[in-house]
């Protein structure tokens, strides 16, 4: 593995440079979300330039060349070249509900090489190696799937967006091009599974829970464009009583032990609504894959992911809250721990660490590696990460490499000469700016959600 050159101090000076501060204004005003802090704000576009300009991504091009190109050339315009991506791959069953769904794949409709994911059942984690060749963001090829059952094929020339309910004044709905026609935001933010690292429950804890066995690649970065919520919300004429917004997926009805849970939706508060989330039509340049939400998911910066509802159909908004399986049966803690209602309905992300290597890699002796990482947290920005090879005996500071937008993540890495052949334990801790440190255990609950302890990752050093 070659050395890079790391001239990229200067680049994270400058990205701490423009940090807000614990008396920030704008996180006073929504200290109150949920009772946590919540960071980051919208005003204007949030992202970051890839620093990687000169590494290939996978298509071959620079990432600076990639997004500049797409956006320009093609963009939301590129939707012709998108039906006929899907063509061909959409079949099974067509969906009951919702005139605009044609059809509705058998699973998830893009290519999930097995050198890139790991498939489980309707879903698809990235592998961590799938992002050591590219550079901030995850490209939408490599990007992991959470399906709670198939991606729905929309046609986006019938599609609306409807908004009902009792906390607006001027219910109305909106077409694909009325929404590209709004101001627009573009921003890097990560989405997690609240479930991602819900595996090392049990391969590092010894202890049972239920649910897709994530590794840690159950979550992605990537430049989300589109219409703030606030604006299309302020357009239906949001009452200053409204408490929730609640947007419905087309996807087809989740059903799990003979039980009909419905569409998949989940209600966010109005504060948060109105505070950063966007209602994206783009991923990295291009209208968003169909297994991302096309035409138009939400983006709910710093929340677990599944807030960030995919292929949204509606939205209800309330002036008194709104309830669903998913922020009553589900996406709560629940166990020995906790009440028998479970905690309250789980938002912020929790700070979280992963190596981009292969699980098991095998790295020779005597050979001076590179070992990159990634770290992020829910709570703000990643203020430094540390990372022990010899289970956790000694810590030594990793160089924290290119800028970092709040809901999103920070690149790392650290110098390794491996010297003693055998399996090893490579771990890495994350603080962030809150001071929130990963834990070595995290405390179980029955869903297996946030996991934010140390991970082990092992590694194999053979004779070189
Ligand atoms: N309509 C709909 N939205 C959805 C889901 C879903 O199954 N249906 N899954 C949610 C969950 S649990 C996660 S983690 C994210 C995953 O987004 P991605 O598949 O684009 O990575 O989408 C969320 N939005
Ligand atoms: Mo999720």
């Amino acid at each position: 593995m070659p050395h890079e050159g790391f001239a990229d101090e200067t680049v994270h000076q400058r990205a701490w440079a423009g940090r807000p501060t614990r008396n920030d204004p704008d996180r006073l005003r929504l200290a109150s979300v949920d009772g946590r802090t919540v960071d980051g704000g919208i005003a204007g576009d949030e992202t970051v330039d890839d620093e990687t300009a000169g590494e290939k991504t996978v298509d071959g091009k620079t990432a600076g060349e990639t997004l500049v190109e797409r956006v320009a050339g093609e963009g939301v315009a590129g939707r012709a070249v998108l039906d006929e991506a899907v063509a061909g791959q959409a079949v099974g069953e067509r969906a009951t509900d919702g005139e605009a769904i044609r059809t509705v794949a058998e699973g998830i409709v893009k290519e999930l090489p097995p050198e890139l994911f790991i498939a489980h059942g309707t879903n698809a984690e990235m592998r961590w190696e799938a992002v050591r060749d590219v550079g901030y963001h995850v490209p939408n090829e490599r990007f992991f799937v959470r399906n709670h059952t198939s991606t729905p094929i929309i046609d986006a020339a019938t599609w609306r967006l409807e908004l009902h309910g009792s906390g607006l004044t001027n219910p109305r709905s909106f077409g694909y091009e009325e929404l590209l026609a709004l101001p627009a935001v573009t921003r890097d933010v990560a989405i997690e599974c609240a479930g991602n690292g819900r595996s090392l429950f049990t391969t590092q804890q010894r202890q049972e829970i239920s649910g897709t066995p994530w590794r840690l690649g159950g979550i992605g970065v990537a430049r989300w464009r589109g219409v703030p919520l606030s604006t299309v919300l302020d357009r239906a004429g949001l009452t200053p009583d409204a408490v929730d917004v609640m947007p419905r997926g087309l996807d087809p009805h989740y059903v799990c032990d003979g039980v009909d849970y419905g569409p998949v939706r989940r209600p966010i508060p109005v504060a948060k609504a109105l505070k950063d989330v966007i209602l994206a039509y783009e991923m990295n340049g291009r209208p968003l894959p169909p297994d991302h939400g096309y035409p138009v998911r939400l983006v709910v910066p710093s929340w677990i992911g599944l807030a960030s509802v995919k292929w949204v159909g509606d939205i209800e908004v309330s002036t008194s809250p709104l309830a669903s399986p998913w922020n009553t049966d589900f996406y709560r803690m629940f166990g020995e721990d906790h009440p028998p209602e479970g905690s309250a309905p789980l938002a912020l992300q929790t700070v979280k660490s992963a190596f981009e290597l292969p699980w098991d890699a095998e790295l020779r002796a005597g050979h001076p590696y590179v070992l990159h990482g990634r770290s992020w947290s829910g709570n703000g920005r990643i203020a430094g990460v540390e990372v022990s090879v010899d289970g956790g005996t000694t810590w030594r500071q990793a160089r924290l490499r290119g800028p970092h937008v709040v809901p999103a993540w920070t690149r790392w890495h650290i110098g390794w000469n491996p010297l003693k052949t055998g399996p090893h334990i490579l771990l890495a801790r994350a603080t962030d700016e809150t001071g929130a440190v990963q834990p070595s255990r995290t405390p179980h609950n029955d869903f297996g959600y946030l996991f934010d302890a140390v991970a082990g990752h092992p590694v194999t050093v053979v004779n070189g």
